[in-house]
């Protein structure tokens, strides 16, 4: 273990899958510490590191940060991978702020049907409230198929970060609808899937 790598903490599956993959396609060094999901990350030395109990943490020095969209942008601005996020002045740089930010409004979906899942039992769900994160998601993952429509990747032909942000939400998503209904989005998806970065961060089940 290099004491100079930056340690992600990570849980297979989860949102720390996002900056598996970012690290995975920048060839990067770095040290990867897996905790089991949920219990691990009840661990007193894990909360130090992380009040809230969630993944994804990366230490990079003197730097604790745990947000997954905030690791993004500082890892691609702090290695100046400039072909993975554009740069300050850059005519696409909003929009690709606008798509990482927008990974979590999508994720926060089927993050509630989720914890309904994992957390409630099945006859204190409340159906309605079910139905309507579900039509949500719905809505939302419309929005995104009609976005990728004769695009290869969101901001075009060049595939970047934005991509691997949203592209892990979709994952999460693909738990609860068929991407069937969603053609643009399916093959955006399919070519993310084919990445070796992408084949490298998933638990191989959700790979193929
Ligand atoms: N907005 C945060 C969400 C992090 C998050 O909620 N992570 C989940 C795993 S996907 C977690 O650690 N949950 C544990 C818990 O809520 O106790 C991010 O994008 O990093």
């Amino acid at each position: 273990m290099n004491p100079d790598n930056p340690v992600l903490h990570h849980c297979a599956g989860s949102r720390s899958t996002r900056v598996l993959w970012l690290l995975n396609e920048m060839e990067a060094d770095f040290t990867l510490v897996e905790h089991d999901f949920p219990k691990g990350l009840r661990d007193p030395d894990f909360r130090a590191l992380s009040p809230l109990g969630r993944v994804p943490v990366l230490v990079d020095g003197a730097q604790v940060l745990s947000e997954s969209g905030a690791i993004i942008q500082y890892l691609c601005e702090t290695r100046q991978r400039w072909d993975l996020m554009p740069q300050i002045g850059d005519a696409l740089r909003p929009s690709w702020l606008q798509w990482l930010h927008f990974a979590e409004t999508l994720a926060a979906l089927p993050a509630a049907l989720f914890q309904t899942e994992v957390s409630i039992p099945e006859e204190q769900r409340s159906e309605p409230m079910l139905e309507l994160e579900r039509r949500r998601l719905d809505k939302a993952l419309k929005y995104l198929n009609k976005q990728l429509n004769g695009r290869s990747y969101l901001q075009g032909e060049n595939f970047s970060a934005a991509d691997i942000a949203v592209g892990y939400s979709l994952f999460f998503s693909s738990r609860f609808v068929s991407l069937e209904e969603y053609p643009d989005l399916a093959e955006w998806y399919g070519r993310l899937k084919r990445r070796p970065a992408f084949l490298k961060s998933f638990p191989a089940k959700f790979a193929a």
